[in-house]
């Protein structure tokens, strides 16, 4: 309850921060976007971790104003860095949205005015949806990411492997990436059963016409196995931790 209450107030007190991952693509080793990762400095408890405050946000509801300040905050800075990314191709926003934000009646209008208040492009952000979400309600879901795409955003389904997609349904949804869940890169290389289903997502999703983002990297022979399959992104502590916007602001400025 106390930390409910800590919640309520540390939007008006300032206390979230958005941190920043970047995701590589794996030909080039070119960064071409970033996830981005809201943290909490607590005035007494130091870094809460999304893991901690993110469910308790999703069951008060204090989930769709914060969700709405990342997006916010996360499409202003990302208009911020577009400057100091001039070169092809651009950087992508990735934004994670919440079973209850997906599902949230003002949900398209948050997303326009974010998108109108930063000046950001519709195409520069990707909205990341669970597998659990997506799948959830089927009907729904699928209004939701059509139009999204109408408006020229792009979406992404997190951990894929997790939950429990349908894959004729799956061949219906119109997302644009899919993103392999850390769980199975781990095993890359060591184990049989992981290397088979990451090389079966990534064919699937080539397949159906998505991009894949392998999640979770952590070694070079990782890296050297999701090329060997055609995985077309990378994201995890071998190429950077998520990072504050200073320091992303000087990795982009020193031309990464
Ligand atoms: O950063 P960390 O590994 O602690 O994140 C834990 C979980 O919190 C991840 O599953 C991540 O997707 C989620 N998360 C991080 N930032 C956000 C956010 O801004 N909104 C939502 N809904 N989830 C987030
Ligand atoms: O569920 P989601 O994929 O959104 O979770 C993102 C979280 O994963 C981030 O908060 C980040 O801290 C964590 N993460 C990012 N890269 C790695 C990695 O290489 N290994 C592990 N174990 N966790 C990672
Ligand atoms: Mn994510
Ligand atoms: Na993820």
């Amino acid at each position: 309850l106390r930390l409910e209450n800590d919640m309520r107030r540390a939007l008006e007190e300032e206390e979230f921060e958005v941190h920043y991952q970047p995701k590589v693509q794996l030909t080039t080793g070119a960064m071409t976007g970033v996830e981005a990762l809201v943290r909490w400095r607590h005035p007494e408890r130091g870094m809460i971790s999304p893991g901690q405050f993110i469910p308790l946000a999703e069951d008060t509801g204090l989930i769709v104003p914060i969700g709405m300040w990342v997006l916010e905050t996360a499409c202003r800075q990302a208009k911020e860095w577009e400057a100091l990314h001039p070169d092809s191709p651009p950087l992508m926003m990735a934004v994670n949205l919440s079973a209850r934000q997906f599902r949230h009646p003002s949900l398209m209008e948050d997303i326009l005015a974010a998108l109108q208040r930063s000046g950001l492009e519709p195409h520069k952000l990707q909205l990341e949806v669970t597998e659990s979400v997506v799948m959830d309600n089927s009907e729904h879901a699928i209004g939701v990411l059509r139009e999204l795409r109408k408006l020229g955003v792009k979406s992404a389904m997190d951990d894929f492997g997790t939950g429990y997609s349908s894959l004729g349904y799956l061949k219906t949804l119109p997302l644009s990436n899919l993103k392999v869940d850390r769980s199975f890169v781990k095993g890359l290389g060591d184990n049989a059963e992981d290397s088979a289903i990451v090389r079966l997502v990534v064919d699937l999703a080539h397949t159906l016409g998505l991009k894949v983002t392998a999640e979770g990297v952590e070694t070079a022979e990782q890296v050297a196995h999701l090329k060997e399959m055609g995985c077309d992104l990378g994201q995890g502590f071998y190429f950077s931790r998520p990072l504050a916007s200073e320091a992303m602001t000087e990795l982009l400025e020193a031309g990464v």
